[in-house]
């Protein structure tokens, strides 16, 4: 029955989440919809499938990988561990609290593998279009299918878009830099922070990719770093070779000009401006419009899209939480789609609930207060499913604990340990300081 058919496009974090709450299901002796996972890369993982390629990849599609060589988690992985999996399960032992992408990948893949849900993937599979009959209540998904280079569609009652938002990236432009005689490149591209050892670099932006890449260009021997701040700068205590200037007005030769007509020579400039939420594979009447916030646009309940409540946007928010909202999103899509959970048939209804997230989370734009609204989301969510409760008020806590670390040495947060909300146990301190452990390998990392 094509109507009982479920599309997941995506076998990120956020698509396998929705594949093992289904699994959950039926391995509760629920019958499940057919599910059907669309991933255009060669494996699962999303953007933790590290990818040694920029611009297009091997089959001529958008490089979806944003992760670059040496990440090393920005919070701790006590704010982010499965209910439904912990650390230790996966490991065997507590390990330290800012693993690396490799032992990450590790740990998601490890959950998947045990599930047993890697046949419902389609690896190798773009999804190119969706089109949705009202008459036929159907999704059409036209895909391409890259081991068989066919294109071919499929019908499916409900959509889960699982496909990311931080591959496409959101590129300005300054006054010269068409003329820019250094590399210019958006953190999207950014691979290997040994380039720039030597150099001296500009960077744009003041959030999570300026901080971590400004990182990593230090720790591996970048000369300087400059970040030129548009609305306010990052104002932690960084080491001497790193300035915080105020916005680049234009750029002639290497000369970086900034508003306080300062100026400095620089060798590369790195964007690091962000991601737009790009779905070219969906028409108007399906394609979720939003900026990177906390409400996102349009989602009821952060998931159902108003003006089609059989699509459901997993992981489409500005994250303080990740895998544990996702998975808390996934169920409650689950549930929806299973009968469960009712979405109401009044829109005005739904889009009520968008507007009071909206205002909700505009009271305040401190750190504390977003991280203890999503908190308090994934909460919400996860009373209404039967997704394992966990401490969420102590992975809030965690995220405090991180943030008070970084204020106090941003070269030094990721020597801290942080207790686990799943097991309870505490995490030992890694054994090599961030700022000298130059190999991240998985093998490396797990020697505590
Ligand atoms: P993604 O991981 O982006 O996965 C989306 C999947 O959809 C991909 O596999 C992609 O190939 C597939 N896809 C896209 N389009 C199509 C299509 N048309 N057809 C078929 N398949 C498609 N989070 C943390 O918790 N800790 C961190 O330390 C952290 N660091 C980060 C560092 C960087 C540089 C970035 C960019 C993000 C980081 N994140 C971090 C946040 C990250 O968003 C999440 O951890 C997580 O990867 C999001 O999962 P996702 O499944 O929603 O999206
Ligand atoms: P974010 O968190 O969306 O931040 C984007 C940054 O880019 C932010 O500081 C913006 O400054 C800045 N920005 C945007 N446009 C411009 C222009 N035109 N000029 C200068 N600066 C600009 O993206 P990130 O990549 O840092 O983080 C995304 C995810 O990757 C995150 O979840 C991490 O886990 C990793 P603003 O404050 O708006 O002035």
């Amino acid at each position: 029955m094509t109507n009982n058919r479920v599309a997941v496009i995506g076998a990120g974090p956020s698509g396998l989440a929705q594949l093992r709450a289904f699994q959950t299901a039926a391995q509760n002796g629920a019958d499940i919809p057919e599910i059907v996972c669309f991933e255009k890369q060669a494996n699962w993982g999303g953007l933790w499938n590290y990818d040694w390629r920029t611009g297009l990849d091997a089959n001529g599609e958008p490089c979806h990988a944003s992760m670059y060589r040496y990440l090393w988690s920005n919070g701790p992985k006590e704010g982010l561990e499965f209910a439904d999996y912990s650390f230790e399960e996966h490991f065997g032992k507590q390990i330290a609290s800012y693993p690396p992408r490799a032992v990450l990948f590790d740990y998601i893949e490890g959950r998947v593998l045990k599930a047993k849900i890697r046949d419902w993937i389609r690896f190798d599979t773009a999804v190119r279009l969706v089109n949705y009959n009202p008459t036929t209540e159907l999704f059409t998904v036209t895909v391409h299918d890259y081991a068989n280079d066919t294109t071919y569609s499929e019908d499916f009652g409900h959509l889960v878009v699982a496909s990311g938002h931080f591959s496409t990236p959101n590129v300005p432009y300054y006054e010269g830099f068409e003329a820019y005689n250094g590399r210019l490149l958006h953190a999207h591209d950014f691979r290997d922070a040994r380039e720039f050892s030597g150099k001296d670099i500009l960077i744009l932006g003041t959030s999570y990719s300026a901080e971590d890449i400004g990182s990593q260009c230090w720790k591996y021997g970048c000369k300087s770093i400059t970040v030129a701040h548009r609305t306010a700068p990052m104002g932690f205590d960084w080491p001497d070779n790193w300035a915080e200037v105020p916005a680049l007005v234009k750029v002639e030769g290497k000369t970086a000009h900034f508003k306080d007509e300062t100026s400095r020579d620089v060798d590369a400039i790195i964007l690091c401006t962000g991601y737009k939420h790009h779905f070219p594979f969906l028409p108007d009447d399906l394609r979720l419009k939003t900026i990177n916030r906390l409400a996102a646009s349009d989602l009821y309940k952060g998931v159902a899209f108003v003006h089609n409540p059989k699509v459901f946007y997993i992981g489409m928010q500005d994250q303080w939480f990740t895998f544990n909202m996702f998975d808390a999103q996934a169920w409650w899509a689950r549930d929806v789609i299973m009968g469960k959970i009712e979405i109401p048939s009044d829109k005005s209804v739904l889009l009520a609930d968008v507007q009071e997230r909206e205002e909700r989370e505009e009271v305040s734009d401190d750190g504390k207060y977003a991280i203890r609204y999503q908190g308090d989301y994934v909460e919400e969510l996860i009373s209404e499913t039967d997704y394992p409760s966990f401490d969420v008020d102590g992975a809030c806590e965690a995220f405090y604990q991180w943030k008070k670390h970084k204020s106090e040495n941003i070269m030094g947060f990721r020597d801290n340990a942080y207790k686990s909300v799943i097991t309870g146990s505490m995490a030992p301190k890694h054994h090599t300081p961030w700022v000298d452990a130059l190999d991240d390998t998985k093998e490396v990392y797990l020697q505590n």
